[in-house]
């Protein structure tokens, strides 16, 4: 058995989740937070066969798409780190999704 660790975008979550649902995978939502943008977004816990993984995958591929955001990145001022009303706004592309897949030695429910 596997564990998918899938950080997605809070737009695509919900429909993620059914989809997931609806191909009978079990999932746990967590509501997280990007370290980068310091913005909302989820991470699924999903226990999947080995033999499902690469459809669980697929899954996650066709329902997250990846999209621009602006953040606020703080920028040197002559070689000083300025914050607040310095940082410059730049185009960050996040997205579909970032997976983790672990080995899973136990899979136990008591
Ligand atoms: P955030 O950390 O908020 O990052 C959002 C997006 O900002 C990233 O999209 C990436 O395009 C950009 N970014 C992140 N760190 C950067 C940096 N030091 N310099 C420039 N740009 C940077 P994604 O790569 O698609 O990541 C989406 C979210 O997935 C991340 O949100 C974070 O929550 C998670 N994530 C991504 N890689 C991770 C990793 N290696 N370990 C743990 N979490 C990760």
């Amino acid at each position: 058995m596997k564990l998918i660790i899938a950080i997605v975008q809070d737009e695509d979550a919900s429909r993620l989740i059914t989809n997931l649902m609806e191909n009978r995978f079990s999932v746990t939502k967590l509501a997280t937070t990007g370290g980068f943008l310091r913005a909302g977004n989820t991470t699924l816990l999903l226990g999947v066969e080995d033999e499902r993984l690469d459809e669980a995958k697929t899954l996650i591929e066709k329902v997250c798409h990846s999209r621009t955001q602006m953040a606020a990145v703080p920028h040197d001022v002559g070689g000083v780190a300025a914050g607040g009303f310095n940082a410059m706004p730049v185009e960050v592309k996040v997205g579909g999704a970032t997976l983790f897949v672990l080995s899973v030695d136990q899979f136990i429910k008591l």
